[in-house]
């Protein structure tokens, strides 16, 4: 029997050697999610120390519902940190990381050094498929890589597509299930043979093929959409600061038209997506005579907020902000109810206010780090040490606990306009504009 065949019977029966390559924060949900369907599924991480912990039942990132999947499945999956292992796998899923350098530009080396691994080991070939965000043209060019260093033939032995995770951090286990699936391959046939695995798994209705071309400009479109949008808001904030009015009611009675739907202004844009996919949509048409102008001036636009809030919070009456130059912090995750801190915006305005002379005290109950501020171990904590509490992240039990205090002798600083109600409790209320 061909590979080709072969590859798709097991499938067809739910017996194929599925790896999961990555077990980070796509990765582990998806081999767990894998798992809780009934495919046997095996899950790779390069890191000893973490498949470690796994096995110990020890799960190092935090995501809504990932324990009760874990304490459920993970005993399901074989781990293990060695490429060897792996050597009969029918389908590779890779989900490693694909950042941006200092330069703005990609780093493909983690996929290209897993794919260079595999096609020493995959001696009869597999259906492999990226769930990375990449640039435009990327998974042909591994594809091609596997086909030098393996000697196997496209099509034949061995097949690629970008299927991309498209879940929302902190709505991951829920979005897995139910968002939209791309199936782009890099020949008809890849396409074909990855859209037979996925729609064992998910379902068929929800599952696209296309081409890997395709699906690796759409995903990079979602993201820098989203970072396009949120980068107007921020805009009209900074135009509503210099106009003296408040931009979330400029944006809610905006927002009354039909067909407007303004974003919600902020601190800043962060975590481990959104900062970089419209560098990669950028660097995709690079040696094109192609000029890109908007998602670059998005980004400076989101980059510069936390500046912003920094010069919203020298607007405080210069006795309150030099009497004991302390300031609170609250939230140190890029958004709430996470504890990811990649790119967040909150860490980069401490690191402004740090190198401004202030001292900072920080507490965020999901995340175990200071970024160079004191760490707080309550809210009262923070409450007697400072006058001043900025908002950074507005998590939702913070939030709730914040209420509940006697906020009258405090300067409230809100920049995601976590907390408008609080401003007539409070002895100021700084928002974004106003
Ligand atoms: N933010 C704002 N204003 C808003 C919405 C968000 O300032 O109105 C900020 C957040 O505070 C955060 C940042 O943007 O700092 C990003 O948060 P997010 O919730 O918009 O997105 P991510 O980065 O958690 O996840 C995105 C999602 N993409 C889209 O919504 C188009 C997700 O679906 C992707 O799967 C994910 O990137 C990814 O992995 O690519």
């Amino acid at each position: 029997m061909n590979r080709r065949k072969e590859i798709l019977k097991r499938i067809e029966e739910r017996g194929a050697q599925v790896v999961v390559f990555g077990l980070g924060y796509i990765g582990l949900p998806t081999a767990l999610y894998y798992a809780s369907k009934g495919i046997p599924v095996k899950g790779l991480d390069t890191n000893g120390g973490m498949i470690e912990d796994l096995e110990n039942g020890i799960i190092r990132m935090k995501e809504r519902g990932l324990e009760e999947l874990a304490q459920e499945h993970l005993g399901k999956i074989e781990l293990m940190s060695s490429y060897e292992s792996v050597n009969r796998a029918d389908v590779c899923v890779l989900c490693l990381p694909s950042p941006i350098d200092e330069n703005k530009k990609p780093v493909i080396r983690y996929l290209e050094d897993s794919v260079a691994q595999l096609a020493k080991i995959l001696k009869r070939g597999a259906l492999i498929l990226i769930e990375s965000t990449v640039p435009v043209g990327t998974t042909e060019r591994l594809a091609q890589l596997f086909g030098s260093v393996s000697g196997l033939e496209l099509d034949k032995d061995y097949w690629f597509a970008h299927c991309p995770e498209r879940v929302l951090p902190g709505q991951v286990i829920k979005e897995i299930e139910a968002n939209d699936r791309l199936v782009g391959g890099v020949t008809e046939t890849s396409t074909e043979l990855a859209t037979a695995f996925l729609t064992t798994i998910f379902n068929p209705e929800r599952v696209h093929p296309t081409t890997a071309r395709v699906s690796e400009a759409a995903k990079l479109a979602e993201n820098a959409f989203r970072d396009v949008n949120i980068a107007y808001a921020n805009e009209l904030a900074k135009i509503c600061t210099g106009l003296d009015i408040d931009v979330t009611e400029v944006i809610r009675l905006a927002n009354l038209h039909p067909r407007v739907s303004i974003l919600n202004p902020g601190i800043g844009v962060g975590g481990y997506c959104l900062p970089k996919d419209g560098w990669l949509l950028v660097e995709s048409v690079r040696e094109k005579p192609v000029q890109t102008e908007l998602i670059p001036a998005a980004r400076s636009v989101n980059d510069s907020m936390p500046s912003h809030v920094f010069e919203r919070i020298r607007q405080i009456d210069h006795a309150t902000l030099s009497l004991r130059r302390v300031i609170g912090v609250l939230g140190l995750s890029f958004k709430p109810n996470v504890s990811d801190t990649r790119n967040s915006p909150s860490v980069e305005l401490i690191r402004i206010l740090i190198s401004a002379g202030l001292n900072v005290i920080v507490y965020d109950p999901f995340v175990n780090r200071d970024f160079g501020a004191k760490r707080a171990d309550s809210l009262d904590a923070v409450l007697t040490a400072c006058e001043i509490i900025v908002v950074g992240v507005g998590h939702g039990q913070v939030i709730e606990e914040l209420r509940t205090k006697d906020l009258s002798q405090k300067v409230i600083v809100d920049p995601c306009n976590v907390v408008p109600d609080l401003r007539e409790y409070v002895k100021q209320y700084i928002g974004l504009s106003k």
